[in-house]
């Protein structure tokens, strides 16, 4: 008998992608293995103090893990950015991150401007960029400012204060407290749990109210397990007591991770298609306009005609999809017809056999 393959059981699920950005030694990697309860990310090996002056520069490491979160199977792709802030010029730094954000924007735009899709394309765009805060108890750092004002544009920026453990309950409040003024004074426009008293129902504002009162988030990370009460739980454990990642009373841990991977995790994605990513692509667009109208010395008057240009060149596309789409249908729908006419063929000469047999039979 011949073996069938088996149909492998695919149930779809979410793409997700975090990228964490920190000062070096803030938690970065502790926190995304105890995230995802898994060594996704590997611990940097120390520098000797013969290469300790060498200024490396920033990498940036995307890294893949599957997980499952209320029963959803969330493909999560995080973007580790080890280097940041190592050097006496961030600059460049900077300007990684932010090509890297753009990158993945530019690679969308050009596969939803061909004509026929790439059905390998994926979607790489960030949807969450966790900043990491030093755990300082004063205030943010010029860095810290520079960072998020310049990347939250492009990307939701939700700041977290690393290893908050380092902080006593007290100071850590009035550090939270002085960030949110700072992010406040210089006009960040960090992800803040968006909500409409309108438009949304009660329980989902008193929640991103919640969230919100939250910010920074205080973060506690931990590879070790330990049992407490006959359960194995992750935890940090100093000869004074254990500080608990899951406790609510220890660190905001539980209550980021379902907000980014479960409630707020569609709110993320959408903020980043349909607001960020498209107000770069007009952005782009306008921009192209300007240079070629700079290139060619196209007067002012002429700006809306190369616009409009741009406008019937996407119809155009558009236009062209639609026709393919049409045509295959339409080849379908005629090979269709085609077989249905040969079956009737088939069936009516089979008819006319049967009834000349009859006729033919002596009963
Ligand atoms: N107290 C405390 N220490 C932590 C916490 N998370 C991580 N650490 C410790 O801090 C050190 C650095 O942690 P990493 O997770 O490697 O930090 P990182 O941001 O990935 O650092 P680089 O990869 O070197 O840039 C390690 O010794 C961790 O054990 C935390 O929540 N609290
Ligand atoms: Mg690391």
């Amino acid at each position: 008998m011949p073996i069938t393959p088996r149909r492998r059981n695919k149930v779809k699920g979410v793409q997700f992608t975090i990228m964490v950005v920190g000062a070096s030694g803030t938690g970065r990697t502790t926190f995304v293995n105890t995230l995802c309860e898994s060594d996704v990310l590997s611990h940097k090996v120390c520098d000797s103090p013969e290469t300790a002056h060498v200024e490396e520069g920033i990498k940036i490491k995307p890294a893949n893990v599957e997980l499952e979160e209320d029963g959803l199977r969330i493909a999560l792709t995080i973007v580790d950015t080890p280097g940041f802030g190592e050097n006496i010029d961030n600059e460049h730094a900077f300007q990684e991150i932010m090509s890297y954000l753009e990158r993945q924007y530019d690679d969308i735009l050009a596969e939803q401007s061909r004509i026929k899709r790439n059905p390998r394309f994926r979607d790489n765009r960030v949807h969450a960029l966790l900043y990491f805060i030093t755990p300082t108890g004063h205030a943010l750092r010029e860095i810290d400012i520079e960072l998020m004002r310049r990347l939250a544009p492009r990307v939701n920026v939700i700041p977290v204060i690393g290893k908050a453990d380092s902080l006593t309950p007290r100071e850590l409040k009035a550090f939270k407290k002085r960030v949110m003024e700072d992010i406040d004074h210089y006009d960040i426009p960090i992800y803040n749990f968006p909500y409409d008293v309108e438009e949304d129902d009660e329980e989902s504002i008193q929640d991103n109210m919640e969230l919100r009162a939250m910010l920074p988030f205080a973060i506690v990370g931990s590879e070790e397990e330990i049992e407490i009460d006959g359960q194995l739980v992750r935890a940090r454990i100093y000869p004074w007591g254990v500080v608990e990642v899951d406790n609510p009373d220890h660190s905001d841990f539980v209550r980021l991770r379902a907000a980014i991977l479960g409630s707020h995790l569609g709110d993320l994605k959408s903020l980043t298609e349909d607001v960020l990513y498209e107000t770069y692509r007009t952005e782009k667009l306008s921009r192209s306009v300007h240079s070629d109208i700079r290139d060619s010395q196209i007067l002012p008057e002429e700006m809306a005609t190369q616009s409009v240009r741009i406008k019937e060149e996407q119809l155009r596309r558009e236009e062209e999809k639609l026709r393919e789409v049409e045509l295959r249908m339409q080849r379908e729908i005629n090979e269709k017809k085609q077989e249905l006419m040969a079956k009737e063929m088939t069936l009516r000469n089979l008819e006319s056999r049967l009834a000349s047999q009859n006729q033919n039979s002596p009963y």
